[in-house]
């Protein structure tokens, strides 16, 4: 077993990746240590929700009309707040607020990046010690630099990812960073404070034996997604132990589980939820840019999530996303119902 020495930390991995790959930029370089900064933050406060006073609800109500945890707030505030501060990032935009942030100040406006983030994805779960996370993308602007960036620069397409990641605050907190070349895990030791490169160069298993779907809506998904959801139960009649159901209503948690060990995640339209309940910009697209990137695959069930057109920063898409020859097979039940 490596011991610490040997074990990279998301610094030395900064600077070797930068030396590697001559392509690799620091500006962006600069971001990645912004976020992992950030997740520190945001770490330190999760782990402590059960005891002090931040815990609990604010009582106001985010864009999307649900009730805003104080640790959402929290966790916004620090992203923006670090994020405006570096020099790499010329807005942002949150879950947590309607519009989008530009940064105005006379660094900011100089950087070329933008980033859309869900600073807190699961917070309902915050209350019952189950985990949580953080999810971003990040994408170039594409308003001339040295002004400050505006509404259309965040009009994306998927497929302009330029890197994306998630923070996972669970029995160890994880920091995930996707690049166009890789996607690489840092755990964070928590005395020490420091981020170390414990999952190199991740790749999302071929095929998997998990399925992870909201089963108490089954009577409200379509019958493509419902005959998939029984090719499961009748394969596990036949053999049981074939395929197992983990679902924790905390997509960080769910597809952070399934990227390792393979396995789909369905997040499927309903009658309440015609278009499925995820957010494409700042949570469907970074977790399709990550698995697309490690080798898995993420769709919408009519096309590829990446290519998804934008219509607003908050729009909704269903999302099923996994291992490839699983996202295969569920493609030819909902070709079937197409027929
Ligand atoms: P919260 O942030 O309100 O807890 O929502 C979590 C979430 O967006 C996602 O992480 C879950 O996978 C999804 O909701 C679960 O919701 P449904 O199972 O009701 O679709």
């Amino acid at each position: 077993m490596d011991t610490i020495e040997n074990v990279l930390t998301l610094d030395e991995f900064r600077v070797s990746e930068v030396r590697n790959f001559p392509a690799a930029t620091t500006e962006l370089s600069n971001l990645f240590r912004d976020i992992a900064f950030a997740a520190k933050l945001i770490n330190v406060e999760v782990n402590k929700a059960g005891l002090v006073d931040i815990h609990g609800e604010t009582g106001t109500v985010n864009v999307q009309g649900e009730k805003v945890k104080k640790l959402d707030l929290y966790a916004h505030q620090q992203l923006t707040g670090v994020l405006k501060r570096g020099i790499s990032c010329a807005g942002v935009v949150s879950e947590e607020m309607e519009d989008v942030i530009v940064f105005d100040d006379k660094m900011s406006i100089h950087s070329k990046y933008i980033v859309a983030f869900d600073p807190l994805d699961g917070s309902s779960n915050i209350d019952n010690c189950i985990s949580i996370g953080t999810i971003f993308g990040i994408y170039l602007r594409s308003s001339p630099t040295g002004q400050p960036c505006n509404k259309e620069d965040f009009m994306l397409q998927g497929r302009s990812t330029v890197a994306a990641g998630y923070v996972i605050y669970g029995s160890s907190t994880m920091l995930v960073f996707a690049t166009s070349r890789s996607v690489n895990g840092f755990t964070l030791d928590p005395p020490i404070g420091e981020f170390y490169l414990s999952h190199p160069n991740i790749k999302c298993p071929e095929n998997g034996n998990i399925y992870s779907i909201n089963h108490s809506n089954y009577l409200n998904y379509s019958p493509g997604v419902q005959k998939y959801l029984d090719y499961f139960l009748i394969k596990n009649k036949e053999e049981e132990g074939s395929y197992t159901m983990r679902h924790v209503g905390s997509m960080v948690a769910d597809l952070h589980r399934n990227l390792i060990k393979g396995g789909i995640f369905l997040n499927a339209a309903t009658n309440a939820f015609p278009d499925g309940r995820l957010r494409l910009l700042y949570e469907c697209n970074p977790w399709a840019f990550i698995y697309e990137t490690a080798g898995g695959r993420a769709i919408n069930g009519k096309q590829r999530i990446l290519d998804v057109e934008f219509k607003d920063i908050h729009q909704r898409t269903p999302l099923f996303i996994g291992s490839t020859l699983m996202i295969q097979q569920l493609e030819m039940y909902l070709a079937e119902e197409n027929l």
